[in-house]
């Protein structure tokens, strides 16, 4: 099974990502738009795991949530990562925050102490907005958004043969439960 972690949104804040996707269309942007039940905020992308280690992948989020308060995150401008894997990724940048960083910095030791692999690439957090994109405007920006926080969600990620999409199961939620 293909599993990572992440930032659950609530539902007012995927409609107002929607409305961007919108903004964005609207000057012209084209590419493969992330779908609102997908929307989300990567931790860590553990990739494809045999169901054996489904209980510590869990217990990697429930130690790494133990540990942390609830918090919020602010959005920030838009960006995008040059092509490479999924082309030309255009996402929504959030304000810089050493909670979330706290929470992905306790993921990977946790996840280390269960025995998976530490991720050694820098942690840059974003919200993918739309894949294979490509525009020619300047980007428009967005008001900034306060996105509470509030735990740790393990995702299968599971493709759909019919339609060949993604669907995203939650499969564990950690509630953060530290001190602030
Ligand atoms: P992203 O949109 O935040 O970059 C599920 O596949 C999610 O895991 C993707 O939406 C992607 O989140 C993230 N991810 C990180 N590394 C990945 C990888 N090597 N392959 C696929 N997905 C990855």
């Amino acid at each position: 099974m293909r599993l990572f972690y992440a930032i659950d949104f609530p539902e007012e804040i995927k409609s107002a990502l929607m409305r961007y996707q919108s903004d964005l269309r609207s000057i012209g942007t084209t590419g493969r738009f992330v779908r609102r039940d997908t929307l989300h905020l990567t931790l860590h992308f553990l990739g494809e795991t045999p169901p054996s280690q489904l209980m510590k992948a869990k217990k990697a989020a429930d130690q790494a949530a133990a540990t942390c308060a609830p918090f919020s995150l602010c959005t920030a401008s838009p960006g995008s990562f040059a092509k490479g894997r999924g082309g030309e990724v255009l996402w929504l940048g959030l304000e810089p925050c050493k909670a979330l960083l706290d929470v992905q910095g306790q993921l990977e030791d946790c996840l280390e102490r269960q025995e998976f692999k530490k991720d050694t690439k820098p942690y840059r957090p974003h919200i993918t907005m739309a894949r294979d994109a490509d525009w020619s405007t300047d980007l428009p920006k967005l008001d900034p958004l306060t996105i509470p926080a509030d735990g740790i969600t393990l995702f299968e990620s599971r493709r759909d043969v019919s339609t060949g999409r993604y669907r995203y199961i939650p499969l564990h939620i950690a509630s953060f439960c530290g001190e602030a």
